[in-house]
């Protein structure tokens, strides 16, 4: 596996925090004031995920704060009811938090949140398009004058594939020019859902963004973490995707939990050193820490998953290489 995680992983768990907490998994990462700062998700068996802070100076041991993020701002069209997936961004001297919204009625949204310190938090009002959309993730740099951000429009049907796609904005608000970017893939690890997952990092080969794919088995879903590189100017284009995952469940906090299987990213923190630190959710009950090395990320981009291409495709795609480890399959 191209990720290497931390042995002494879940760095962090339910326990750690001080309530009735019974899962704490998918958090958004910043490193902010000389600590590393995660937006969890936080639930009980009986109530709605809340947003739960949790700090640590040297990104292993982290201090849950006493309590939920207070005076979260409501939408104006009325309340919440559940709020998870939190990707965080640093642009223009500020933190904007994309985060899948739902509220009773209307289904799930993408929740828009700004702030500057992490204590008082402002609602970006979204225009409302009348589609379920999540798995938001804001760009780290305008592009050509634009925000730019991964999105996934989807429908009311949880088990229909989706595909991820980009969209623009002048203001934070009002999305336009949604293209689709990319659907799964038939026979692969991503081959029924794929959505946005970390911040892409700027690399001088393209947008690296690691993204997460899922696979339908006869027993369930299992999600996994891939990589690709898009154009800097335009990340609409796809210069590369990957075609092995670079992250999956093999672990027993993985494979046992609130939901079986599952590594879900929401966030990549790329070091002074060239690694890249990611905390994921595992089981949607805990959290952990793996790292790789950016060049090993950019060098999995450009590798393919020749049995897999042969087999559906009916040949193998330009950028494939023969020295896959094909057990992995
Ligand atoms: C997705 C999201 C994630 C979750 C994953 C696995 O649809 O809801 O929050 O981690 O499913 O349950």
């Amino acid at each position: 596996m191209l990720f290497q995680k931390f042995a002494g992983n879940p760095v962090l768990g339910p326990e750690a925090f001080p309530s009735d907490i019974m899962y704490v998994f998918n958090p958004g990462a910043i490193r902010c004031n000389g600590e590393y700062l995660l937006v969890a998700d936080a639930a009980t068996a009986a109530t709605p995920i809340v947003f739960w802070i949790a700090r640590s100076r040297d990104g292993i041991h982290f201090t849950p704060d006493p309590e939920p993020i207070a005076d979260w701002p409501a939408p104006a069209a009325g309340p919440e009811n559940c709020i998870y997936d939190p990707r965080i961004t640093f642009i223009d001297g500020e933190y904007i938090l994309m985060y899948a919204s739902q509220a009773e009625g209307r289904g799930v949204r993408t929740g828009v949140v700004r702030t500057k310190d992490f204590r008082r938090f402002t609602r970006i009002e979204q225009a409302e398009t009348g589609r379920n959309n999540r798995n938001s993730v804001l760009f780290p740099e305008k592009i050509n004058g634009r925000y730019v951000r991964f999105d996934r429009p989807m429908g009311d049907d949880e088990l229909e594939p989706s595909d991820m796609c980009i969209s623009y904005s002048d203001d934070l608000s009002n999305w336009y020019g949604s293209k689709v970017l990319m659907t799964p893939r038939p026979g692969c690890w991503d081959s029924h859902k794929i959505g946005g997952g970390a911040v892409p990092i700027r690399t001088s080969e393209g947008w690296l963004e690691i993204y997460h794919g899922v696979d339908l088995t006869c027993n369930g879903y299992i999600y996994r973490l891939g990589v690709m590189l898009l154009d800097l100017d335009d990340p609409s284009r796809i210069i590369a995707r990957g075609g092995m995952p670079v992250l999956w469940p093999d672990r027993p906090y993985e494979m046992q939990g609130r939901v079986p299987n599952v590594t879900f990213g929401c966030n990549a923190l790329l070091e002074s050193d060239g690694t890249v630190r990611i905390y994921y959710g595992a089981a949607d009950t805990c959290i952990g820490l793996a790292t790789a090395k950016l060049d090993d990320l950019i060098a999995a981009c450009h590798r393919g998953n020749p049995v897999a291409e042969t087999f559906f495709f009916g040949k193998k795609q330009e950028n494939s290489i023969e020295t896959l480890e094909l057990a992995t399959l």
